[in-house]
């Protein structure tokens, strides 16, 4: 039906169109193995594209700046109510626009500009917002890293705690970009009761692994957990911020109006349905099958000659050294022939890594979209090799073209989103 007062006279945009549709074969035809990418359900995209994104609403549940808000206070709230069952958490701010907005708020809420915050050393798998010198972390806090052990590449605990009783930080954050192994939330606790300070665990890879059950929650033991509600979790683009009720007014002020105006009322409304999607029992074999991927494509690539940081993988994630694949191949060239031949990762450092961050050594590969997929372990046998072909024959591009057909192959036998 035609709306006689429709204003949109310009027409489908057939460019973007376009766009949107090659976008969809691209992920449909080649394996999607960033760490931090999943592939979010249909109803999930469908409420992101709802008319809740018309929607203002500075404030939160029944306490908003602007009217019109019935609906969105009860989406809000819904989110807020499964999220916080989903982790056992006391209070929750749905609003974050991102991970990195969700941390920029808990240091506004728990710091003073200049504080002395812990977190782990970005080189060795640390986040942008735990202190780097050119995000505004690393600007407005003074940062202290700790970092993992020169041996089994597991984070050093006892070093973590040196520096803690040295340093006497404000806030110490857990968590992690880049780090294939467990992160116990008990020590870090511990530290932060001994030395006075808060504790916030980012666990923006890992949520949808608490939520299934494969890894530690922090809930019971953090001030804050942050996270992010795509990765393993499966939800729409976006963050989210849990807490002790004790600090719950201060996280709510520093979401809004601290750092952020209106929510995406759009985006909440989906994070809604990524909540409840995580808590149907079956997401504990997602979330099990994740685990299991990334354990069976370890041990499928460390055939192949390449060194897994740590030796392998406990989470969804893995670190893989090139060197010993290939002295002169860098993380760099690795992705870029490797996205020609169908299998999307990134590159990445590996801890202490000679080559600079732009270069690399290593590639980060991580199996939450595959596992969505439908892939098993013997996909990811499958997908070592497609690997290790694909930079053995990096300087043949008709070859690497060839085995781009073959991962074609495979991955029409996985459609991610069935007609
Ligand atoms: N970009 C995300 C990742 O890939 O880990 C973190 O922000």
């Amino acid at each position: 039906m035609t709306n006689p007062n429709n204003v949109w006279t310009v027409g489908p945009d057939t460019e973007v169109e376009e766009l949107i549709s090659e976008e969809k074969e691209r992920q449909a035809t080649s394996l999607q193995l960033i760490a931090s990418e999943n592939f979010a359900s249909p109803a999930v995209m469908n409420a992101t594209g709802s008319v809740f994104t018309n929607k203002y609403s500075e404030g939160y549940p029944r306490r908003r700046y602007y009217g019109g808000n019935a609906k969105v206070d009860v989406v809000e709230q819904l989110a807020i109510d499964r999220v916080k069952k989903l982790f056992g958490a006391e209070h929750a701010n749905v609003q974050p626009h991102s991970g990195s907005q969700a941390n920029a708020a808990v240091y506004m809420a728990l710091l003073d500009v200049g504080d002395t915050v812990m977190g782990l050393s970005l080189d060795h798998g640390g986040h942008l917002t735990h202190g780097s010198p050119v995000n505004a972390s690393g600007r407005f806090y003074n940062f202290v890293s700790y970092g993992l052990t020169g041996g089994d590449e597991r984070i050093d605990y006892e070093e973590m705690r040196s520096i803690a009783i040295a340093e006497r930080p404000k806030l110490i954050v857990a968590g992690a970009t880049a780090y294939p192994r467990r992160i116990d939330p008990e020590p870090f606790r511990k530290v932060c009761d001994e030395v006075g300070a808060y504790f916030m665990f980012d666990a923006a890879h890992i949520a949808g692994l608490i939520a299934g059950g494969q890894h530690p929650n922090p809930v019971p033991h953090a001030d804050v957990v942050t996270f992010t509600t795509h990765k393993t979790l499966r939800g729409p683009r976006g963050g989210c911020i849990l807490s002790t009720e004790a600090l719950a007014k201060k996280i709510d002020s520093a979401v809004f109006p601290g750092n952020q105006g209106g929510p995406l009322d759009h985006v909440v409304a989906a994070k809604a349905i990524g909540f409840r999607e995580a808590l149907d029992p079956g997401f504990a074999g997602y979330a099990e099958r994740i685990v299991q991927n990334a354990s069976a494509l370890a041990d499928a690539l460390a055939n192949q000659g390449f060194r897994l940081v740590s030796g392998g993988t406990d989470n969804h994630l893995l670190l893989v050294d090139l060197r010993t694949f290939d002295e002169e191949l860098t993380g760099k060239e690795a992705q870029e022939v490797l996205d020609l031949g169908g299998v999307t990762l990134n590159r990445n450092t590996i801890p202490d890594d000679p080559r600079s961050p732009f270069v690399t050594s290593g590639v980060r590969m991580g199996v939450a979209s595959v596992t969505t997929q439908g892939m098993g372990v013997e996909e990811m046998a499958k997908i070592a090799d497609f690997t290790a072909r694909i930079l053995r024959q990096r300087h043949d591009t008709d070859a690497v073209k060839a085995i781009a057909e073959e991962v074609a192959d495979l991955c029409a036998q996985f459609p991610p989103y069935p007609e």
